[in-house]
């Protein structure tokens, strides 16, 4: 393994920064739309403002040398007018040096779902000036952090928060409305590029990629329909972000699909060009499980996901009409309380698939496994994200081995931090997070079991 490897851990900062109005930083769309309906909500989350210090040794001190995290558009940018917030870029300064006095190589996303409210005010991801106003930040962050980063994000999980937000409805701005989520899924996909471009043009330096929820896709079995229901679903969870970002094409089938129903109006050869000038340097993929396909039977499109946390009462069901139909059980498998199947085999045939498709650069964005934890206790004993997480590295090593060029594992949490929807009792951290008693801070088990793995890699 390369001394160049890069371990650590990740985070973002609307889950993990609190601090939601300190220091003249806006209202994003998350701290407006949990505090309209009264949910539990990230306004204090691990407060990693505070205390970003102690964290960042800890991952020192944990045998870590690098940590992904976001910056919040929100934080940094004060205006649809475009003020800076020069308070919000001390406070990434600060962060950013800290990384740097403890060995820690900073892995930047650019935006982890934040949007600033005065933007959602204005259509959000509908309306194609939110695409400019992305660029104009992201060139605010590269020419300010450009000498403290050498790696860069555009957006973390588009189909995730496009999904979710447009299809789904449980995420800000909860719609559920297929043509308006095409519509913000090619805007992303747009100010994506348009990001790539300002970075390409500024000559910064370092490399920019994106973070997509990658999910592979799997059939039930070999018959034509299945596969035909696979390639839909590979057009829907996968290729339109990743052939989009790396390769500059948005899969023709899909839009030749997407055009029998939808307005697909918004799309303009001009805009095209530079989706196809402006592609990544590198993938960074968030792998937590693949997706078993059957063919479609009936039945209306439908999305319902676990936010419940009792497995199988959330009865998640994923449902495209014409498409595919998600299953949602394999009796070989096993699955979380959040009915996600854990599926490590699905890391290594998707690293395969990728490189093959893709041959660019990966880094493992997001791995880890989401627990009700009792943090109150001397340690965590969490032998069941040690054994999540061994069996991924395996996986890791094994697609490595046949050929895949991954540069870096960030396991998915550095510490707790507030796991959106699901609240802060879903916890992925290496690092416990205690969010009822003065946030404290305890390593579990798995923090010293990846430290000593580390150590390994490089003897
Ligand atoms: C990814 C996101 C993260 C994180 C993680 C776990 O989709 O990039 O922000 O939250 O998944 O998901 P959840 O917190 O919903 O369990």
């Amino acid at each position: 393994m390369s001394d160049k490897f890069l371990w650590g851990g990740a985070s973002a900062s609307y889950q993990c920064e609190g601090a939601w109005n300190l220091d003249d930083k806006a209202e994003s769309m998350w701290d407006h739309y949990l505090h309209e309906e009264g949910l539990e909500n990230g306004d204090i989350a691990s407060d990693h403002y505070h205390r970003f210090e102690e964290d960042i040794r800890m991952m020192k001190e944990g045998g870590q040398n690098a940590y992904r995290f976001s910056l919040s558009w929100p934080r940094i940018i004060k205006n649809k007018a475009g003020e800076i917030n020069e308070k919000g870029i001390a406070f990434y300064h600060r962060l950013l040096d800290a990384c740097h006095t403890y060995g820690i190589e900073p892995f930047v996303t650019l935006y982890h779902w934040d949007l600033p409210q005065y933007w959602e005010d204005c259509g959000g991801w509908q309306n194609e000036e939110v695409c400019e106003a992305f660029e104009t930040y992201a060139r605010v962050c590269f020419d300010n952090f450009h000498e403290k980063v050498n790696h860069w994000v555009t957006f973390n999980e588009p189909k995730w928060f496009i999904a979710s937000g447009y299809l789904i409805g449980n995420y800000p701005p909860c719609r559920q409305d297929p043509q308006a989520m095409i519509h913000a899924a090619y805007h992303v996909m747009y100010a994506s590029a348009l990001g790539v471009r300002a970075f390409r043009q500024g000559k910064y330096p370092g490399t920019i990629g994106i973070v997509h929820s990658f999910t592979p896709v799997n059939g039930v079995d070999d018959t034509v329909n299945t596969r035909i229901a696979m390639r839909y679903a590979d057009n829907y969870c996968n290729n339109w972000i990743l052939d989009t970002a790396a390769k500059g094409e948005i899969p023709v089938d899909l839009l030749s699909e997407l055009s029998k129903t939808y307005d697909l109006s918004m799309i303009k050869p001009a805009q095209l060009q530079i989706i196809k000038d402006y592609t990544v340097d590198f993938l960074g993929l968030n792998y937590y499980s693949r997706t078993l396909v059957k063919p479609y039977t009936e039945g209306e499109t439908t999305f319902i996901v676990n936010n419940s946390g009792k497995q199988g009462k959330g009865s998640s069901k994923v449902i495209v009409k014409g498409w595919f139909e998600q299953v949602m059980h394999d009796p070989a498998s096993t699955y979380t309380e959040w009915d996600t199947e854990i599926y490590p085999k699905g890391l290594k045939d998707g690293l395969l698939e990728v490189k093959k498709k893709y041959n660019l650069p990966v880094y493992i964005t997001e791995n880890g496994i989401g627990m009700y934890e009792d943090v109150t206790v001397k340690q965590v004993e969490d032998d069941y994200r040690i054994s999540f997480m061994k069996d991924h590295l395996q996986a890791m090593h094994e697609a490595m081995e046949a050929g895949a060029d991954v540069r870096g594992y960030f396991a998915w949490s550095s510490f707790d931090l507030y796991s959106w929807k699901n609240g802060c009792e879903k916890r992925y951290g290496l690092v416990a997070v205690d969010f009822e008693n003065g946030l404290q801070r305890k390593p579990k088990k798995s923090y010293y079991w990846f430290k000593n793995m580390i150590e390994q890699q490089k003897s």
